[in-house]
């Protein structure tokens, strides 16, 4: 391996290049390498100035995430930054690409910093459960102020090269097209000057009212629910504040390892790598995927509208395909509002929403417009007749080689692919509501799937910003197949005496974005009622069948949209509806059931032992590649706490044992629902995790 930390001494400026590829992470090498740099340059007497640059692509995107949780080694980040700061020369750092986390830090330790104008800046430490932990807690406030650097830290979001310029991060902007040639020049600017080293842990960071630190603690209780290090990041940016600043480093360094010791770093973490991992699917290592240029959408409703402006955003042509002219004015109206809204957030300018709509965006009855298309996606009704006679249309029309994929969410792909005569050209490609925003893209490969068809579906996710998942085909792939079942168990959980409300309450406190039933309020009633009714015929006799839900469908009410479902929704508010709780008491009555009083933790256990059940039978299956495939579909798809790594994870946490002796208890009540996954029992038994398997 070549080395990854080149120092060179030239006009009498040691120029230190990082060269660690992919993102130049500090490693371990890289820290050593930083570390003897900088110890050569103390030794020396002819070098004026330093210039830490980062070869290729970026500058430094932070500490090496793969280190963490395994031994830390010398030198440590914070000591290095130390000491890169007390050089005796000034130090520049020369920024392109990603300056993040640990990367900035370094850049924060430096004297100077000039950046390119595309350079991004940011601490997001706070998104894998940890804080800035080599100094950026404490630096950051002395050079942007402590309401700028609460806000950044917290949300770990990325700054643009012209905010830092503004807030102080940095002190230049330059559009060198040569990193190095722009570090070397800024280098000879301060030689030429006499300028001096400057650091930052000699400014006296800006008094704030104390209150800013409780309306950030209050806020962040509120955003980051049930999450430690957004309250650790205030309680460091404070002691920035209120101690010297070796102490406020000191108090940084305590307040990061009590972080690094927490499930929710391992959990942040996994997730990070997991959707990373998604994409590495063993059958299109390799593959080329199909040129994609022009989209075809059919159906312009909520999820068509969404599928076509997340591809106009990325700069597809679109066309959109409806039934008559009436709906295909719909639709463009459908897309232009979605399109309009980006434009009110300043996603978009106004211009470009003009080209787009004038330029890439057609709608059209005819299905001959589809012709040139090199993927369709429809998301017609969800009807195995209605979608039948949609893809014997585009067999008829499409071009050879065009992609045909289904935006079904739980019907046969198999099925829909044997309507056409190129099976090996059609995929399921089920995307979220709305489309446009939600992340996640299951990507359904069917029996006779063509491998560079499945990369292409992998190609169009990316492009379009989406995290893909590989999922074979069955009644709801991987998400909606393990929904059914949790809500099953949140449904048994009713019956045995829980109200639908605490079900909610209970999930929300464990960190769902929403309760199950204000969640199906939301999708609407009817959706889940549709489901059931088609399933009906080939439901097992042995099956606790939960009827509340369908008495509300039956006395009209579908949830938020006719204003009644489990909840009541009147004046912007949202209250319990007393008639469920009726019904559920009926319900118990005819089935025989004593309701007794549910605690709040075994509703959260027979959630997730029922979600994590039918997910090691996915797995089992096939129908996710490895237990992570399953994490990354909860957490983009289905509000699953990020936190919580997913509900693999979560098992792995919590331990299978506990997960499999909750599903035992749980079977003498329904041994239906309750049968406990063979590859459960297998890991249990063998004393293994679900990591174990990603890991295969
Ligand atoms: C920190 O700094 C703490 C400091 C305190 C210490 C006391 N380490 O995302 P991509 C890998 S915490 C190791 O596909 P992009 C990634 O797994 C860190 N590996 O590329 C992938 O590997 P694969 C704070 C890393 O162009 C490959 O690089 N920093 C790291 O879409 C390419 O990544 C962050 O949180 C890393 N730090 O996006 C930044 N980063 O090919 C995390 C990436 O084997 N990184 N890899 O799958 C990112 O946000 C993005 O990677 C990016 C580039 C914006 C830098």
């Amino acid at each position: 391996m070549s080395d990854p930390v080149l120092l060179e001494i030239t006009d009498d400026i040691a120029v230190i290049a990082i060269a660690n590829p992919p993102v130049n992470a500090l490693s371990h090498s890289v820290r050593q390498g930083l570390d003897a740099a900088f110890a050569e340059i103390a030794r020396r007497d002819d070098v004026k100035a330093a210039v830490i640059y980062g070869t290729d692509r970026t500058f430094i995107a932070g500490a090496d995430i793969r280190e963490f949780g395994k031994p830390p080694q010398e030198p440590f980040l914070p000591d290095l930054i130390n000491r890169i700061e007390a050089c005796a020369v000034p130090v520049v750092a020369a920024l392109h690409g990603t300056a993040l986390g640990g990367g900035l830090e370094v850049a924060l330790g430096a004297h100077y910093r000039i950046a390119v104008p595309s350079a991004r800046f940011g601490l997001p430490e706070v998104t894998l459960g940890i804080l800035p932990g080599a100094g950026g807690t404490q630096r950051l406030p002395r050079l942007a102020g402590v309401e700028f650097a609460l806000e950044a830290i917290t949300s770990g979001r990325q700054i643009g090269a012209e905010e830092a310029l503004a807030a102080g991060v940095i002190d230049r902007i330059s559009d060198t097209a040569d990193i190095r040639e722009m570090g070397l020049s800024y280098a000879r600017e301060l030689i030429a000057s006499g300028a001096q080293p400057r650091r930052t842990s000699d400014i006296a960071p800006e008094p704030v009212s104390p209150d800013v630190f409780e309306q950030a603690r209050a806020k962040l209780a509120k955003k980051a629910r049930g999450q430690l290090a957004p309250q650790n990041c205030v309680k460091a940016v404070e002691g920035a504040l209120s101690l010297p600043f070796a102490e406020g480093l000191a108090n940084e360094r305590a307040l990061f390892q009590e972080l690094m010791e927490s499930d929710q770093r391992a959990a942040l973490i996994h997730a990070f790598f997991a959707e990373r991992q998604v994409a590495k699917v063993p059958e299109i290592n390799g593959v080329e995927p199909r040129a994609i240029s022009r989209i075809g959408v059919i159906g312009g409703g909520t999820m068509g509208a969404g599928i076509a402006v997340s591809a106009l955003l990325t700069g597809l042509q679109v066309t959109l395909i409806e039934r008559d002219a009436e709906a295909v004015s719909r639709a463009e109206t459908n897309v232009a509002k979605i399109l309009q809204g980006s434009v009110k957030r300043g996603k978009l300018t106004q211009e470009k929403f003009d080209a787009i709509m004038r330029e890439a965006f057609e709608a059209s009855a005819e299905y001959a417009t589809l012709a040139t298309a090199d993927v369709v996606i429809e998301a017609v009704f969800e009807s195995m007749e209605v979608k039948k006679e949609v893809f014997t249309k585009l067999d008829a029309i499409c071009k050879p080689g065009a992609v045909l994929a289904s935006n079904t969410s739980y019907l046969d792909v198999n099925e829909i692919a044997a309507m056409t005569t190129r099976p090996q050209d059609v995929i399921g490609l089920h995307f979220f509501s709305p489309a446009h925003v939600m992340r996640l893209l299951e990507i359904v490969v069917a029996d006779e799937t063509a491998p560079d068809v499945t990369a292409t579906g992998f190609a169009l996710a990316k492009r379009l910003k989406k995290v893909a998942v590989r999922a074979g085909v069955c009644d709801g792939f991987i998400g909606n197949r393990i929904l059914s079942h949790y809500r099953k168990a949140g449904d048994g959980a009713v019956l045995a005496g829980a109200s639908p409300f605490e079900v909610d309450r209970a999930l929300v406190n464990f960190g769902l974005a929403m309760g199950p039933y204000a969640v199906s309020d939301l999708a609407g009633l009817d959706i889940g009622w549709a489901t059931r009714k088609r399933l009906a015929p080939t439901r097992d006799p042995r099956e606790v069948y939960a009827e509340f839900a369908d008495r509300l469908c039956e006395a009209g009410h579908f949830g938020r949209k006719t204003g009644k479902g489990f909840y009541v929704y009147d004046d912007g508010g949202q209250t319990p509806n007393a008639e469920v709780i009726d019904h559920i008491a009926e319900e118990r009555a005819a089935k025989g059931i004593a309701a007794r009083e549910i605690p709040e933790q075994e509703i959260v256990d027979r959630y997730m032992a029922a979600m994590i059940n039918e997910a090691a039978r996915v797995v089992e299956e096939g129908i996710a590649l490895r237990p992570l495939d399953v994490d990354v579909t909860l957490l983009n798809g289905y509000g699953f706490p990020r936190w919580r790594g997913g509900p693999m994870q979560y098992a792995d946490t919590v331990g299978l044992e506990k997960v499999l002796a909750d599903i035992e208890r749980f079977a003498q009540e329904d041994d239906f629902l309750w049968q406990p996954a063979p590859l459960l029992k297998r890991l249990v038994a063998e004393g293994k995790t679900f990591a174990d398997l990603n890991n295969a």
